[in-house]
């Protein structure tokens, strides 16, 4: 047993990659992923993908102890496949978990930093949007999309992280522990903002270090038009409760 792991606790770190329709995808993913962390441990949630993904993923766990698999029913967004992928990290007692997309966005050779810098933090977010973050092949609408979206949420929220929608993240056990997920509701990339934010409001450290994201080659994105019309209207909420909060805190205190 590692320094510092407690019994019951397993030390290796458990990456967790939600798939749908990601076939393609999934065999360099994670070639690179132990090329470059031989320890790592992997959760593929996959959400019954018609082109094979889970089945593909099953054949990796059948012959690498590493590779697991959790097979969902139906697309239900990736806030859902990241929350069951928590719990089932969470119970199985690892002490770091990472989100990490499947279509190669989020580079495997990054990750060894941000797990540096969560010895000093409770999470680390890959940030495309700080001194050292790079875009690769991005189309420029999705960059301002990208960029659009984290600037409404840092103003709306007033949390200091530049890149809040960011996917690629670690996080230490007990800030998800600690976090209530089952009322986490938000499906599409608003569920980055949203642990964000309960992250900040709960206390814990957040650090950014500056990933290069590069953009998909293979398969389809599942972005969509209402994915972000959630993430506005619930940043608008959050945002309203948390100027309210601060308001009616300055009144009392009169
Ligand atoms: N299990 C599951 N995975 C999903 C779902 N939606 C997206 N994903 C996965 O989540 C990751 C990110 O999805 P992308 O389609 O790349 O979305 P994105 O990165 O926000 O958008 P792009 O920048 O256009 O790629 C990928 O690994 C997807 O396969 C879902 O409903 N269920
Ligand atoms: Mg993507």
């Amino acid at each position: 047993m590692a320094e510092g792991t407690h019994a019951g606790e397993i030390d290796p770190v458990l990456v967790i990659v939600p798939t749908y329709n990601e076939r393609e995808n999934l065999t360099p993913l994670l070639q690179r992923l132990h090329d470059a962390l031989p320890e790592v441990h992997v959760l593929v949630v996959d959400d019954g993908s018609p082109d094979g993904t889970g089945e593909l993923a099953d054949k990796f766990a059948a012959s690498d102890d590493r590779v697991h698999v959790l097979h969902r029913t139906e697309k239900a967004g990736l806030g859902a496949a990241y929350i069951a992928g928590f719990h089932w990290g969470l119970d199985h007692g690892y002490r770091t978990l990472v989100e990490m997309d499947a279509d190669g966005s989020h580079a495997p050779e990054d990750l060894p930093r941000l797990l540096t810098a969560l010895d000093e933090s409770d999470l680390v977010i890959g940030s495309r949007y700080v001194p050292g973050g790079a875009l690769v092949n991005w189309p420029k609408h999705r960059e301002a999309l990208s960029r659009g979206a984290n600037l409404y949420s840092r103003i709306a929220l007033g949390v200091p992280v530049n890149d809040m929608t960011a996917g690629f993240r670690a996080y230490r056990a007990r800030v998800l522990a600690a976090l209530p997920l089952g009322e986490v509701a938000s499906a599409g990339y608003c569920f980055q903002i949203d642990l964000t934010l309960r992250t900040a409001e709960a206390e814990f450290d957040i650090v950014e270090v500056p990933i290069t994201f590069t953009e998909r080659e293979i398969g389809t994105s599942k972005m969509n038009g209402s994915i972000v019309g959630e993430a506005m209207v619930r940043v608008a909420q959050w945002g309203l409760r948390r100027r309210l909060g601060q308001l009616r805190r300055l009144v009392t205190r009169r």
